[in-house]
This record gives C-alpha cells, structure tokens and sequence, in this order.
C-alpha cells in the first residue's frame, strides 16, 4: 500500500486484482518507497504483460490453475466416463490411383490455403544451441529447414496457379510463431537469407509469451527465484498458436481474401511437404473441418493416437490421446488386451504426427466463442504421495492439437494416414538419447532426419521406375542407418509423384554410393546411369535431359564423434560428414534444350 503512489491508475488496477486473488506474497517483501522503485514499476509492467497475454487475464489463469491442480491432486483422468473406439478416416498408400488423385485435388486447393509454422519452443531434448529451424535438413546441399519448408510453400503455390484459369497472383501466407526463445535468431535467420526468396510481406511472425508459474495447490504465482522483483514464466506450449492467430486479426483478413485452409506444423519434419498435397485433398474431397495427418503406429508405440472418445452424456470427440493414456483407457472400456495390432499389424488407432489441416469458416466461428483459448493441462512434480507441496514450480500448457475439444459432435474431425517414410521423420532427440533408443525404434535424431530424406527420395524414384541399388546399413552417433543414395531435389523439380514421374523417362540407375542433387524446374533424367556425384542447377526456360553413364569418384561419408568440439555442432548432431571427392556439376543459365 506505501508503494501505490508509485504505480499509474491501471497498475492500481493490477495490484488491487493480484490482491483480490491473494496474490499479496508478490509484492508483501517490498522495500519502503524510495527504494529500487524502477523494479516495482518494471514488476508492473510485467504483471501487465502477462494479464494481456493469457486469454481472460491472469484472474483465469489463477482459477483455471486452481481447478486443474484441484483435479490433478485427487488424481482424477480427464477422460472419465468416454469410451474410446476408432475413428474414422482416410488411410493412404503412396503412389497409387487414390493418392495421385487427392494430390491432385490438393494441388487446386493449396492457392486458398494459409501455413502457420509453430517455432517457439527451443527443443531442450535436441540440445542444439541455435533455433531448430536453421539446422540443416539435410547436410548433400546444406538446405536448413526453414529454407526447405519457404522453398515448399513458394512451389506449391506456383503449382496451384498453374493448374487455375487465367493469371493467378494469389500468394500464401506464412505464419511463423516465435517465442522469447526464438523470435530474434528467426527473424536473423529470414533477413540473413533474404526470406529465402519469399517476399518479406508474405511472412508474418506472431511470438507467445510465456506464461506464469505457480508455486502451490492455491495456484499462488512464483516469484523468480533470480529476481524477486519478477514473476517466474515458462512456456505456454504451442497451443498458444490458434489465440495468436485470432488475436493477430489474420484470421479474418484470410477469410476475406476467400481462403479457405490453415495448415499448421511442427519446426523439424522434413518430409511434411511430400504428404501435403494428398493430405489437403483428403481434406477438400472429404470436407474435413480437421484433418490430422497421422502414421501408422504399432500398438503401444510411443506416439500418440487419434482415437473417438463419445461420453454417455453426449459429449463426442476425435482427438490425439497420448500413448501412455490410450491403453489403460481401452482396458478400463471392455478392451482387456487393451492397445493391440489388427489385421494390418498396426494398432487401429493411428499415430499424431502434429500436422493439422483446418477448414477456416468453421475454424473462425469456433474461435468467436472461445478466443482461441485451448483445454489446458498441469503437470506438477509432488515432492511426495501428500501432493501437497512441488518439488519445483509448475505452469499451465497447452497444445495445438487439442483444439477439437471444444468443437461440437456435429463438426467433421478425420485423419489421413501416410506411410511413415513419406511423412515423417522428426529431429528432436539428441545423439546420446537417440543412441539409447530400443532397436525397431525410430531415433528421430538428426542422423535419422536426414537419412529419411534420401530414403523417401530414393523410393520415390524407385516408384517412378528408377533401378536403385539396396541401402546399406551403417552406425552415426551409436544409431544403426539404412544409408540410400543421397538424392535431393527442390521443390520446385517435384512436389506431387505424378510431376516427379514425369520426369523420369526409359531405363535409370543410381548406384548406392551416388550423391544427386537437382535446382531446377525442367531437367529431365532419361536412361541416366549414375555411380558418382551429379548436380544439375538449371533456370526455368532450360530444359535438361540428362542421360547416359555419369560416373566419378563421388562423395562419401565419413563418421565423425559427436563429442569433438572441434567440428561444427550441425555435423556433430549427425555424427557424420561428407567428402566431397569429385562431382560432376553443370549450370544452365540461359534458356533452351540441353542435353547432359
Ligand atoms: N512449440 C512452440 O511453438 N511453443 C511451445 O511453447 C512449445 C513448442 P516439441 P512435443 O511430433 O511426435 C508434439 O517439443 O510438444 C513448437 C505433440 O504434442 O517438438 O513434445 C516447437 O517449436 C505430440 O503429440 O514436441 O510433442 C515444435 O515445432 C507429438 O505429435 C512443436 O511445437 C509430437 O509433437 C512441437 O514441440 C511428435
């Protein structure tokens, strides 16, 4: 109370609402006016911040917080009374006349579609020291994520003019969500690179902010143990994205601009974009208002499972339940196997690999009545069986893809299902976590990153008729490999397999020790027999038929420690890299018809 002649009307307003929600043990250790009175005002700034961020202000992340430690202390399952069964959905196999034609209807769809990148976290288990986003994809070209995901929205966009009547100028928006974490290496990263060739006003960045941290069962907010003048704040978690984006007003400015899609997915997959154009016909043709793109998972996989859940008082959903949930659930409902293989020798409940398809009306209206405020979630460590006190604080989170929960049973929630080597090959574990990985497992390292990369390349090619030799087996960073030619293309060269087929003409082989690497729109591969390196660059008014024997020493892989400092930390991740011995490489810079 001495200090309130310090603070602005609307701070008054703030400590008289902290106080309403006994919230005193904030500001009760104050010094007497006079002294360090910038920090109380800079706490007060902070407490403002904080009441603008979190939807309905502090007052409901105090009583939010309140209820869900009441519910997590009584040990209670938020799935109470729902009984699961499975879903229904669209299962793909690449490649055949089913998948050719949703890509194509992808294809027309993707000019009035939006993507919204979630970047916010930092990847703790990864332990990388800079923004996940500028690792590289993949080490052959060097291609950092960001660049691959821009490069791919650029040439879908294209794609879809294209296929349009008449002059299409349609650009898609690109939203990327920062946090304090990330928000200035991303945007480093884009003016760095010149947006990676995308106009700097088709990207918008929208950063979360963090959220409070909560010291006990009463939800009292924890002062920073480094600065008693702060409140502790922790990620919020990527459901943050959907209030951000309606906050932002993008949502309505899209809405009249006649879009139609919000696409949102996760920082390190580098094969998303191949599942893409199928994944939003799925979506169109089967008029989804969700669509969740998912793998097949084997029972119990440690992924989690988009499963029905219907409640006996009429509540119905189709939602991710995470793998640890999903069985004990399907046991306490009359499954006593509970999570098993069907016929397939997959678990019927396939697996959320994070990357969702919105329709954006419904979208919109659903976010009129819940300001795009998502079911949240508490997870406190207790310092014993009491749960009376926590071993340190905790905070409310939320995810992306919890968003159905507030949807109504009449609003059309599905899936696609795609092969795991087309669709999904996350970097998030660090090598030694990854090493430790039981075999069968995926890794999800940045070896297994990259390795996915040639492998779904390479299958690709063998499916548009290319011989490829076998992948050999080898050991990066204690994690055992199918090592497959290293093949890359732009996006630009092949996004749907129909264009990729196209492409490839007669009799081709890649041997298993060749490394190609394709820029550009028109080349051609015709009767190509390649042993060695080949790297073909080419301007869009030059078309390349490339043929014939090509063979030279080539590029190998050398294994590398992952524990020498004296390597870069892009390669120690991979624990690999490349010799670059001979290549044959060839540039055409002008329009007209080569012949290599
Ligand atoms: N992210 C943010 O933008 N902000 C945040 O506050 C936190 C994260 P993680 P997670 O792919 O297999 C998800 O940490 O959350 C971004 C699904 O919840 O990589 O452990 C972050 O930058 C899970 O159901 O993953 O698990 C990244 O782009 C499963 O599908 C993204 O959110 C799992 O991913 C995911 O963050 C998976």
């Amino acid at each position: 109370v001495k200090n309130l002649h310090l603070l602005h009307p609307d701070q008054i307003e703030l400590a008289k609402m902290l106080l309403d929600l006994r919230q005193s043990h904030l500001f009760q250790h104050w010094p007497e006016p006079g002294v360090e009175d910038e920090r109380k005002k800079a706490f007060f700034a902070q407490v403002a911040k904080l009441n603008s961020s979190y939807p309905g202000g502090l007052a409901s992340n105090v009583k939010n917080a309140k209820e869900l430690l009441a519910d997590s202390k009584e040990g209670k399952n938020p799935y109470d009374g729902f009984t699961p069964s499975v879903p229904t959905g669209e299962v793909l196999s690449f490649g055949d006349d089913n998948f050719i034609r949703f890509e194509e209807a992808g294809i027309k769809e993707a000019q009035d579609a939006a993507f919204v990148l979630v970047a916010g976290g930092l990847g703790e288990r990864l332990g990388y020291n800079g923004i996940k986003v500028a690792l590289p994809a993949e080490t052959t070209t060097g291609t950092c994520f960001l660049q691959l995901y821009i490069e791919s929205i650029l040439a879908l966009q294209e794609a879809s003019c294209r296929l349009s009547q008449g002059a299409c100028e349609k650009e898609i928006p690109f939203v990327i969500m920062t946090s304090d974490d990330t928000h200035s290496r991303t945007v480093d990263l884009l003016e760095s690179s010149s947006y990676f060739g995308m106009k700097p006003t088709q990207v918008k960045l929208l950063k979360q902010e963090k959220v409070a941290c909560l010291d006990d069962n009463y939800a009292r907010l924890a002062l920073d143990p480094h600065d008693k003048y702060k409140i502790q704040t922790k990620p919020h978690g990527h459901g943050d994205v959907h209030s951000l984006l309606y906050s932002s007003g993008l949502l309505k400015i899209w809405h009249d601009a006649g879009l139609r899609w919000v696409l949102f997915f996760q920082d390190t997959n580098g094969l998303l974009f191949k599942a893409i154009p199928a994944a939003l016909g799925v979506s169109a043709t089967k008029q989804y208002h969700v669509n969740s793109l998912a793998v097949q998972r084997k029972a119990k996989e440690a992924i989690g499972g988009i499963t029905r859940l219907t409640h006996s008082d009429g509540r119905l959903m189709v939602i991710n339940v995470e793998y640890n949930q999903l069985d004990p659930l399907l046991r306490a409902s009359g499954h006593p196997d509970g999570d098993v293989n069907c016929e397939t020798g997959y678990s019927p409940f396939p697996g959320n690999i994070n990357q969702l398809i919105l329709e954006l009306g419904p979208y919109i209206e659903e976010l009129k009545k819940t300001g795009g405020s998502i079911k949240e979630f508490v997870n406190p460590k207790y310092k014993d069986a009491s749960k009376t006190s926590f071993k340190s604080s905790t905070r409310l989170e939320c995810m992306m893809q919890d968003y159905p929960k507030t949807l109504p049973p009449s609003a059309k929630v599905g899936f696609t299902v795609m092969d795991t080597w087309l669709a999904y090959a996350p970097v998030k574990n660090n090598p030694e976590d990854a090493a430790k990985v039981l075999k069968g497992n995926p890794y999800h390292s940045a070896t297994s990153g990259e390795m996915a990369i040639y492998r779904a390349n390479s299958r690709i090619l063998q499916k548009a008729g290319v011989k490829l030799e076998d992948p050999v087996p080898q050991v990066f960073n204690g994690q055992e490999v199918e090592v497959w030619p290293r093949v890359t293309w732009k996006p630009t060269w092949g996004l749907t397999f129909s264009e990729i087929k196209s492409k490839v003409r007669g009799s081709c082989f890649i041997s298993h020790r060749s490394t190609m690497a394709l820029n550009g729109r028109n080349i051609f591969l015709e009767d190509l027999s390649l042993d060695g390196a080949l790297f073909i660059n080419s301007i869009d008014g030059a078309k390349v038929k490339v043929g014939g024997l090509i063979q030279n020493k080539g590029w190998s892989l050398e294994s590398i420690d992952c524990k020498d400092s004296g390597i870069p930390e892009e390669l120690r991740t991979r624990g690999f890299r490349i010799n670059k011995t001979e290549q044959l490489e060839k540039t055409y810079s002008e329009a007209g018809e080569f012949n290599l």
